[in-house]
């Protein structure tokens, strides 16, 4: 309506909360007061405007966390604009591609953050950036001319659609996860996941909605990870920091609940951080849904717990649908929101999920599936038993065409040190009895995470099998 206060707006107006700190910037050594933050928001807000940016347009942001690029997507929602994210790992012409696709206007390209130190102290926006306006002046004549995020699907095959949400499904996220991990004024939270990702804004939006510190991460992040209360992690990211516990110990460590998610998560993870006395939470969720749909305190078992509060789930076959609490408009489509549910009214994820013992667990992406000598075979299932090996640092199972099978597995992995056969001789003996004959690997290859990572937070089993095919 143009009249709704945005919640850092809200804080800077109170007079218990406008000095109260809203964000550290470890990169820069900065601190941000609510009042702070809303002065620096609107100084971007009025960049913005300057540059021609108008409620209902697109407003693309293509950069790694920083305090800048913060201030540009709080900037862009306030100014009703429709904010989406692009990872700076993609070519110039995939972001082209993108912000032509997503009736972008205006686009700004950040760059990497200055090293650490170099401005500390000063209180200002590095303006280090630079701003492409578009030629396409396009607002949808059917949409209020209200914020939204776009964010993009990690997609299969061509160009990733674009998801949008209001405002209201990411703080219908963050009131579910909050509550959860209890996360309330006196926390911090690492914004430890880019924001042109689901998990990002996630984070982002918690902070918000409780009025908490925001913290962004210096060049040393795991030694970030430890200064903040709570923090989000993928499963690799969170095997790094139990590394770096190892290694400097439990002292200076304020970290008390680590929310993961994102793909299967080990077992053995859990439970040595529970040796280091922080919680975590086991969590499935997912862009369509604005991140957390189901989460549980991490235990002995494989599954995610329950759903969050206000979410609906059913097992159609071996499918999971989803309705309710963080549900997207839908997708952005030729210039108007197209909706993701089916003709019930439900999103369906394509993840095979089961009812276990009182919770759901996440058994796979059905489009992973394959048949081997008409076997079904389910690659996150083999997985999931190979990284009980000790020394397995990341593994992925895919499908190698073959005359007599149809296809077979291979596997592509990487061990906590190099890759040699006899490592992978062992395994292939451990595994012998660990699971059926016709699901074993029939052939190792090393897997080279770093290089396929490119800024997504996991890996595309898409490019992974195009790699395969080159080793083949
Ligand atoms: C899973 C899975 C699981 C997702 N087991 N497959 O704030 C959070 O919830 C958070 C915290 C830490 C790390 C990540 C997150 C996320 O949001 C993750 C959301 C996400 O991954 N969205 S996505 O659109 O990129 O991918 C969704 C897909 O990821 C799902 O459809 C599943 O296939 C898979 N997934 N959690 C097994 N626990």
């Amino acid at each position: 309506s143009g009249e709704e206060m945005f919640a850092w707006q809200v804080y800077a107006a109170s007079p218990a909360l406008k000095d109260k700190i809203a964000l550290r910037d470890h990169s820069q050594g900065d601190v941000f007061s609510w009042a702070e933050l809303a002065l620096s928001i609107g100084q971007c807000a009025e960049g913005l405007t300057a540059q021609g940016l108008k409620p209902g347009q697109g407003l693309a942001l293509c950069g790694k966390n920083s305090f800048d690029l913060l201030c540009h997507y709080l900037a862009g929602l306030q100014l009703g604009a429709r904010v989406l994210g692009i990872n700076p790992a993609f070519t110039p012409q995939k972001r082209q591609e993108l912000c032509a696709r997503n009736h972008i206007s205006l686009c700004i390209l950040f760059e990497p953050p200055l090293a650490e130190g170099v401005a500390a102290g000063q209180k200002k926006i590095e303006k280090k950036h630079r701003s492409f306006p578009l030629a396409t002046e396009y607002i949808a004549s059917d949409l209020p001319l209200s914020p939204y995020t776009l964010t993009l699907t990690s997609g299969s095959t061509g160009l990733p659609k674009a998801v949008v949400h209001d405002i209201a499904a990411h703080f219908a996220n963050a009131r579910g996860v909050c509550e959860l991990t209890e996360f309330g004024s006196g926390n911090s939270w690492l914004l430890s996941l880019p924001l042109y990702h689901v998990s990002g804004q996630g984070i982002v939006w918690r902070w918000l909605y409780s009025g908490a510190e925001l913290h962004l991460a210096a060049a040393d992040f795991y030694a970030s990870v430890a200064r903040a209360t709570h923090v989000s992690l993928v499963p690799t990211q969170l095997s790094r920091f139990l590394a770096y516990l190892a290694e400097k110990g439990k002292q200076n460590v304020n970290t008390r609940h680590i929310l993961l998610g994102g793909s299967q998560i080990p077992l053995a993870l859990t439970q040595e951080l529970a040796h280091w006395g922080i919680c975590s939470y086991s969590g499935y969720g997912m862009t369509e849904m604005a991140s957390t749909v189901f989460a549980k305190k991490s235990d002995g078992s494989k599954g995610v717990g329950q759903a969050l509060n206000q979410r609906e789930y059913l097992l159609v076959g071996e499918e999971l649908w989803l309705r309710g609490a963080g549900l997207a408009k839908g997708y952005w489509q030729q210039g108007t929101i197209v909706p993701l549910t089916n003709e019930q009214g439900w999103l369906q994820t394509k993840d095979k999920a089961r009812w276990v013992k009182g919770e759901l667990e996440i058994l796979g992406r059905l489009d992973n599936m394959f048949i081997s000598g008409g076997e079904n075979i389910q690659p996150e299932e083999i997985e999931g038993i190979i990284q009980q090996f000790g020394g397995v640092k990341q593994v992925f199972v895919l499908p190698k065409n073959d005359p007599e099978y149809g296809q077979r597995p291979v596997a592509l992995i990487a061990f906590e040190t190099r890759f040699d056969m006899e490592q992978v001789n062992k395994l292939k003996l451990w595994l012998s009895d660990k699971i059926e004959k016709y699901k074993q690997p029939v052939a190792y290859f090393p897997l080279h995470s770093e290089k396929l990572q490119e800024g997504a937070i996991k890996i595309s089993r898409q490019r992974l099998q195009a790699e395969l095919i080159q080793l083949l």
